[in-house]
């Protein structure tokens, strides 16, 4: 302990002549749990009873002021006292108090720092209210304390958008009320506490601030968070919280509480949650941990989107980046694509002007896959055929220096095929990016029958130095994504071919949540892919769909067009926003009279519940075949690199909130229809029987 007296096992209190000091430690991050709050409560009574002291200073051990509540108590039964009562006592203080922020104070930390009589950070250090990104909205007085210190616009702007503001700005914004110089928390505790004494580090309570009304500002926000994220209840609800703040405190912690319930009882709370954790718990595994092999320099062959964007990921994080290509209008094409990625990410505000021209230094562009001789990782993104990937891989086996990482960025191919091609099969792996790869933050780490271990950790290391997030997959057609995508993107062709439209489709998903429904993404993407990829598969003999060969999609490529890029697909661009093509109508009907099919009627649920529940079978399979460690793997795959909408949690987050019985029911109901497609994963079939949750299969 930190202090001589504990009131639990994370708070203890004591005295530096007139200076008492709470000192609260309670790793990782200070969250205020149970024992937080209730020891917080007991220090502050015994330093007012003690009556010894004229300053308390408030101060966390560790990496950081309080992070927030803890959120593993949310959706369990809540234990008395509620940091709302904490607060109150903390306010209520006879004693005049002060906390020292350090690190990230966050959510219930800063609600924390707004009810002690003065805030004062050290420089560097961060501040926000980021409950919204949980699905909730600051529980514990943060929509009613900041507005009185700062003015509504600005606590409707950190309170908004989550963001971690730098505790200058609040200083500016009057949300902190003096920044030092960086040191140990203690020191700055008595440093201020004797301060508060000599008076010269002025205290006041904040309930007795009046706020001052913004009826416009909060007009303005409430239009803009419908507008635009009109799925997210906890965005409208924490405005209109705010908006109360110009009531005496009491009555406007009442209506913060009001609107907190709502979002704590929604199941957006408890998607975004899963969200949370399942992003730290992705790396959580024995397989990302470990030794890893030292990571420099490294090779990127390809200049295409895909290696250009792999690249200038590579070189925003500091790395040594040589790019391959074969000829040299291509090379300088790739390099040109860099140059263009990294301005993009200065002017998005992702990279500092000056890191720029750094990042670029480091590139050195080749001709000759020679230049590999000394890099400790390459990452082959060209052309998605066997042959040239497995020329690829025996040319970089008589390259790369011994210890060098071999990797491959195919989307489906078969890593141990292409690892055969090596005598190093050991140091050889896929790592599966997403487009625009220094944008899209999964990455896929695809574990071959002989990856070493140290190779595979070290793809977690790549990873988080990447800012991805890495996701453990095992080879099989498509990994852990693409397989899942190209089971449930049938059962898009087919509620098509049987009665839906293109734009019913996209309305609906987008009405679930997706930021584009399929349809309009083929055309954004560009029809050419698909249809390059299906003429291919015909060539090679390959069965097309079980029954849909893409008949409706070739005819739009042969006789429309590509989509976007070429003004007309399934939606025509002309007047910039798209309207339904009705050519696509007329070949829809087409199809369905080739192959006999009565158009039925669709609604909008029946549209989600069949591509959700085709999503989840698949997914289910994955899980139990062990393409995907857990559940969680899946949800995080598709939250970060395919859009899933977040506030779901997750295809299999949101499968527990429907119950297996009920998939299993569905996917029998709808094999009386086609019974090739919509099987009974023997995985769900159990959970069915056994009651069991794919959030039990996570731990
Ligand atoms: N509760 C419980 N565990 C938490 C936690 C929290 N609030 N924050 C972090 N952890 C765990 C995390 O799971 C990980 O565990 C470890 O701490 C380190 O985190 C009443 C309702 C603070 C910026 O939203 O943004 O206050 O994986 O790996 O990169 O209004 O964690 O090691 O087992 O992320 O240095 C509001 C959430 C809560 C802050 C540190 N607070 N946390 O980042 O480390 S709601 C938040 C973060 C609230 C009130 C309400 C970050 C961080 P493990 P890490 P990091």
């Amino acid at each position: 302990m930190a202090e001589s007296n504990s009131t639990s096992e994370a708070v203890s209190y004591g005295y530096e002549g007139d200076v008492a000091l709470i000192c609260i430690d309670n790793p990782p991050v200070n969250a205020t749990g149970i024992a937080v709050r209730e020891g917080l409560v007991k220090a502050v009574e015994a330093i007012n009873a003690d009556a010894k002291a004229k300053a308390i200073a408030l101060y966390c051990a560790g990496r950081t002021f309080i992070a927030g509540a803890d959120i593993r108590e949310f959706g369990k039964p809540p234990k008395a006292p509620s940091l709302t009562e904490v607060l109150d006592v903390l306010e209520a203080s006879a004693i005049p108090t002060v906390s020292i922020m350090h690190g990230t104070t966050l959510g219930g930390g800063y609600e924390t720092a707004l009810a002690t009589h003065a805030r004062v950070a050290m420089k560097g250090a961060k501040f926000g209210l980021p409950e919204v990104l949980l699905g909730i909205i600051p529980g514990a007085g943060g929509t009613q304390r900041l507005p009185r210190l700062s003015g509504i616009p600005f606590a409707l702007d950190i309170a908004v958008s989550g963001r971690h503001a730098k505790v200058e700005e609040g200083l500016e914004k009057g949300a902190i009320d003096r920044v030092v110089e960086p040191g140990e928390p203690r020191d700055i505790a008595v440093a201020m506490g004797k301060e508060i004494i000599a008076g010269t580090l002025p205290t006041r309570r904040t309930a007795d601030i009046q706020a001052k009304a913004d009826d416009a500002a909060v007009a303005a926000t409430l239009d803009m968070v419908t507008k635009k994220n009109p799925h997210l209840i906890n965005l409208a609800e924490c405005v209109k919280a705010i908006g109360a703040s110009t009531l005496p405190l009491a009555e406007g912690l009442k209506k913060e509480r009001e609107h907190f319930m709502v979002c704590m009882n929604s199941p957006q709370r408890a998607g975004l949650i899963h969200a949370f954790f399942g992003e730290r718990a992705v790396s959580n595994i024995p397989e990302a941990k470990g030794e890893t092999r030292n990571l420099q320099k490294i090779g990127v062959i390809g200049g295409g989107t895909m290696g250009s964007g792999i690249a200038t990921s590579c070189l925003m994080a500091g790395y040594d980046v040589t790019l391959v290509e074969v000829k040299q209008d291509a090379l300088d094409r790739g390099v040109a694509t860099i140059t263009k990625n990294l301005d993009g990410a200065v002017s998005r505000g992702k990279m500092k002007a000056d890191k720029r021209d750094a990042a670029l230094a480091k590139l050195s562009p080749a001709l000759e896959m020679e230049a590999l001789a000394d890099v400790d990782l390459v990452i082959e993104a060209v052309f998605e055929k066997m042959e040239i990937k497995k020329d690829i891989f025996g040319k970089l086996n008589t390259i790369c220096k011994p210890g060098a990482i071999l990797a491959s960025n195919t989307s489906y191919l078969d890593i141990n095929a292409i690892a055969a091609c090596t005598d190093r099969p050991q140091d050889v792996l896929g790592l599966h990016f997403f487009s625009p790869a220094h944008v899209m933050r999964l990455l896929e780490i695809v574990q071959g029958e002989k990856t070493a271990p140290d190779v595979l950790a070290t793809g977690f290391h790549l990873a988080k130095n990447l800012g991805k997030v890495g996701v453990l997959a095992q080879v099989c057609d498509g990994f852990i994504g693409n397989r899942i995508l190209g089971h449930y993107g049938k059962v898009i062709s087919y509620l098509v071919l049987d009665g839906a439209s293109p734009q019913q489709v996209d309305d609906a998903l987008e009405s679930f949540g997706m930021a584009m429904g399929p349809h309009k993404v083929g055309d954004l993407a560009g029809l050419d892919i698909g249809y390059m990829t299906r003429q291919r598969r015909k060539e090679e003999g390959l069965p097309p769909g079980e029954r849909y060969g893409g008949d409706i999609a070739d005819r739009i490529s042969e006789r429309e067009g590509h989509g976007r890029k070429t003004g007309k697909g399934y939606y025509l661009y002309e007047t910039g926003s798209p309207v339904p093509n009705p050519a696509v109508a007329d070949i829809i009907d087409e199809v369905r009279a080739e192959k006999g099919i009565t158009p039925k009627d669709f609604t909008e649920q029946d549209i989600i519940d069949r591509y959700m529940t085709a999503f989840i079978a698949e997914a289910a399979r994955v899980v139990e075949d062990g393409t995907a460690k857990r559940p969680v793997d899946v949800d995080m795959v598709f939250l970060f690199g395919y859009g899933f909408p977040r506030h779901r949690g997750g295809p299999l987050h949101y499968a527990d909130t429907i119950g297996a019985k009920e998939l299993v029911r569905r996917i029998e109901a709808y094999a009386q229809e086609d019974a090739n497609y919509w099987k009974v994963p023997p995985l769900l079939r159990k959970m069915a029987e056994d009651g069991t949750t794919f959030a039990d299969l996570n731990s």
